[in-house]
């Protein structure tokens, strides 16, 4: 039998194979990702693993893929239901983009601490909105709409086998063979003539939907190796003369710890595609659309904590704005350093990011009785505090991902009302709860916390 954590380690490890074939490059990406984290943990020891152990940063992955329709979207939640992973979170890239990205999209994942350590494979999943007047008039709706109904990404067969496994949690060695090439095959890049005109009238309002809506399958997008030193890796990759987007997304480097999460990639390579032109012969033609993106992950912010993250960066765009030849990141960096707690100790005693509590085994047992409060109890030395990862994205840096790998604008008319989505929408749409990431870190550090109660026999909860 093949249980689901390892269904899914074998999926990521097979795709990761499936597309170093397809894209070299993001194997040079995977090799620099090593190197920098080996020289990491040389330089640093047991720090470099303080937000997870080498074994589990160097298989670390995400994916990207797209789809055109709640159906596509249910499909996908079947099969990575097969795989141990659950719908987590809701983001608009239409908001957080300012050129054309007509998606919201969610990000499947393991959501257990144990299964997380076991293989932490997570696919951000982008669905097409074609019902935003902003983006398509009435004809393209209706042809896209009927483009997109005619298709079958997922075969009937690999659906099954997600569905057994999904219930019984296992599959049988033969069906669970099948079951991962099937899979697999589901993401490999087409080779099926793209219909030139209809790409192209798509492209014209946005290069995503295009993508997405202007082939008649879907592919991973990026696969993405989690690195301990992002900047290092972004040097190191220019020095390749690998072609980088400009930026880092997400915080800036600072003197603090990691938070939250670290994102740049390189340049979508053009890659050969068979066009079919409307007189029905065949060329072979080029599309810019798949990137190799790396990340670097830090501590999970509260909602607290997240909200100033939120209004931090405005006031970077503020500040940047009105100081047009300073450097952003060196804004970013003062801004972090005003207005960000700088110590996993302050980061915790101000509720700002998440932590788990163990209760420290040697601590000096004179028959004292434990003091009231977290913060306490971590200063005197009785409590351990260990900081959660976050496992999730960023709406604003997943738009500057997707916008900086753009070939053009694309167009947007923002005179129109866009179509409202939210979180409800979505688990609705996929028939299944869609959970709040928030709520999943929060009840991880409760669980540690009324656990510590227990050990220090303190009633009450903690907190
Ligand atoms: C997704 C872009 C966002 C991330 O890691 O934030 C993303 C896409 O290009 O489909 O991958
Ligand atoms: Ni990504």
């Amino acid at each position: 039998m093949t249980s689901q954590w390892q269904l899914r380690a074998a999926f990521a490890a097979r795709l990761s194979d499936m597309y170093g074939r397809e894209v070299p490059a993001y194997t040079t990406l995977v090799d620099v990702s090593r190197e920098v984290n080996e020289d990491v943990l040389r330089a640093q020891g047991a720090d470099a693993e303080r937000l997870g152990s080498i074994s589990r940063v160097t298989a670390e992955r995400h994916g990207a893929i797209r789809v055109g329709t709640p159906q596509e979207m249910q499909q996908v939640a079947r099969i990575f239901g097969a795989l141990g992973m659950r719908p987590v979170g809701f983001y608009d890239l239409r908001e957080a983009a300012t050129s054309a990205v007509p998606v919201v999209s969610t990000a499947f994942r393991p959501v257990d601490g144990a299964e997380l350590a076991r293989n932490p494979f997570r696919v951000f999943t982008s669905m097409l909105t074609p019902a935003d007047p902003r983006f398509f008039d009435d004809d393209l709706r209706a042809r896209l709409t009927t483009f997109l109904a005619g298709r079958e990404l997922f075969p009937p067969e690999l659906l099954a086998l997600a569905d057994r496994a999904e219930a019984e949690g296992e599959l049988p060695d033969a069906d669970a063979e099948r079951f991962l090439q099937l899979a697999v095959q589901a993401f490999e890049l087409s080779t099926e003539p793209i219909d030139k005109a209809w790409y192209e009238t798509l492209e014209r309002v946005s290069a995503v939907a295009a993508d997405i809506g202007g082939v008649r399958s879907t592919h991973i997008n990026h696969l993405t190796p989690r690195v301990l030193d992002i900047d290092e890796l972004y040097r190191r990759m220019t020095g390749r003369g690998i072609e980088m987007i400009d930026a880092i997304q997400g915080p800036p480097r600072w003197q603090g710890p990691d938070l939250l999460l670290r994102q740049t990639s390189f340049r979508a390579l053009a890659e050969p595609r068979a066009m079919r032109g409307t007189d029905g012969s065949v060329v072979s033609g080029a599309l810019r659309v798949r990137f190799g993106e790396v990340e670097a992950r830090g501590i999970a912010l509260t909602r607290e904590g997240r909200a100033r993250y939120d209004r931090l960066l405005t006031l970077v765009d503020e500040q940047a704005a009105a100081r047009p030849t300073a450097d952003r990141a060196e804004v970013a960096r003062s801004v972090w350093a005003e207005h960000v707690p700088a110590t996993e100790h302050e980061l915790a005693a101000r509720q700002l990011a998440h932590f788990t509590y163990q209760v420290v085994q040697d601590r000096p047992q004179d028959g004292t009785r434990p003091p009231a409060g977290v913060t306490e109890l971590v200063r005197q030395g009785w409590l351990r505090a260990e900081p959660i990862v976050y496992e999730d994205f960023l709406p604003r840096s997943a738009a500057g991902i997707f916008q900086s790998n753009l070939t053009g604008e694309g167009s947007r008319n923002n005179d129109r009302a866009g179509t409202a989505y939210d979180i409800d929408w979505l688990s609705a749409a996929i028939d299944r709860e869609v959970l709040d990431p928030f709520d999943l870190y929060a009840r991880q550090q409760d669980l540690s916390l009324a656990k510590a109660a227990r050990a220090l026999e303190m009633p009450g909860a903690l907190g």
